[in-house]
């Protein structure tokens, strides 16, 4: 067994209650993007991803699609593919479909029941391949189940920029717990590894804030779903239509800033408790951060990847590379 450490900032085993309880009671008010992802949060999420004004799912897609041999080439046979996340997209089969004899497939997903489908697709999908789903929170650490045969190498692929979704220092705890897991072992006769690692480059805002507040409003409707997941769960009172979603480019930290703004001064209840809310407050809910290959490079870097190899589709929109050791 193998343990990817846990990072520090991730909520202990903290309920969704706990987590609600401390993010409204701190200034400014947040609520942490992990609890976006119930069923009706899922569904929108989904709906967002076929949105024209977000680009990064069917760009990486594309890369995914004209990248994937070379990639595969670059992992080589026989490794053993760790995805961040349950695989239940086009873009793990693409990379799986280009590998020459992987070892095993180990989806790591926190929604057991989601992973739990998506790991018996694809092992229908590829009958040869042995996959080993584990059901666990990324960002708190697990262990690695060990393969029937032996892996050459260890690779963890880990897409969609969900790694835009940490901060900077978070960003690099967690590369270096994921270079630690794909380090050399002489005794398991592991060669270096690497992270097959999706991000999302830095371009235009308006692009970006269209891709962050499209003028259907789904994701404005993703947002303030959180809400009615406290109403529903935590018996809050929030009323959706006294709140708006806001997504703003901050050019400094080079992230999009996703929240939600109190329309009037309130007071809400949720889990027990009330909270002041005053006209033009904000709750934080989610960073995307976005990338060049320079500020990636030095982030992976600082993790013990030293070598990289980055594929970008045509607009330079959108960046897959592999980082290794
Ligand atoms: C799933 C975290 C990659 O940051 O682009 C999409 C989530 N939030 N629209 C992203 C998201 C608003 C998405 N990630």
């Amino acid at each position: 067994m193998s343990a990817l450490p846990a990072i520090s900032s991730s909520s202990e085993e903290r309920s969704f209650a706990e987590d609600v309880l401390l993010g409204l009671s701190q200034d400014p008010k947040s609520l942490p993007c992990k609890y976006f992802y119930d069923a009706r949060g899922s569904q929108l999420f989904d709906a967002i991803t076929e949105l024209e004004e977000y680009y990064p799912t069917r760009t990486e897609a594309v890369i995914m699609r004209e990248h994937a041999a070379a990639m595969a080439a670059a992992i080589g046979p026989d490794a053993l593919i760790i995805e961040l996340g349950s695989g239940s997209s086009i873009k793990t089969r693409l990379l799986l479909d280009q590998l020459e004899r992987p070892a095993a497939y180990v989806p790591v997903d926190i929604s057991a029941e989601h992973l739990e489908r998506s790991a018996a697709a694809i092992a229908e999908d590829y009958p040869g391949l042995e996959v080993l789903p584990v059901a666990a929170d990324f960002t708190r650490g697990f262990d690695l189940p060990e393969p029937t045969r032996e892996a050459r190498r260890r690779v963890v692929y880990f897409p969609g920029s969900t790694i835009g979704n940490f901060s900077e220092p978070e960003a690099v705890e967690l590369l270096t717990a994921v270079s630690q897991m794909v380090a050399p072992d002489s005794r398991r006769q592991l060669a270096p590894g690497g992270l097959l690692l999706g991000f999302d480059l830095v371009k235009d805002a308006g692009v970006l804030e269209r891709a962050y507040d499209d003028s259907q409003g789904v994701t404005a409707q993703f947002n303030l779903n959180l809400l009615a997941r406290i109403n529903a769960e935590l018996e809050g009172s929030f009323d959706l239509e006294h709140f708006e979603h806001r997504a703003v480019w901050a050019p400094g930290p080079q992230r999009i800033e996703i929240s939600i703004r109190s329309l009037r001064d309130q007071v809400v209840r949720a889990a027990g408790k009330q909270f002041r809310l005053r006209e033009g407050e904000e709750i934080l809910t989610e960073y995307s951060h976005k990338y060049t290959r320079d500020s990636i490079r030095a982030y992976t870097k600082r993790a013990g990847l030293n070598r990289a190899r980055i594929w970008a589709d045509g607009r330079d929109y959108f960046g897959v590379g592999l980082f290794e050791p």
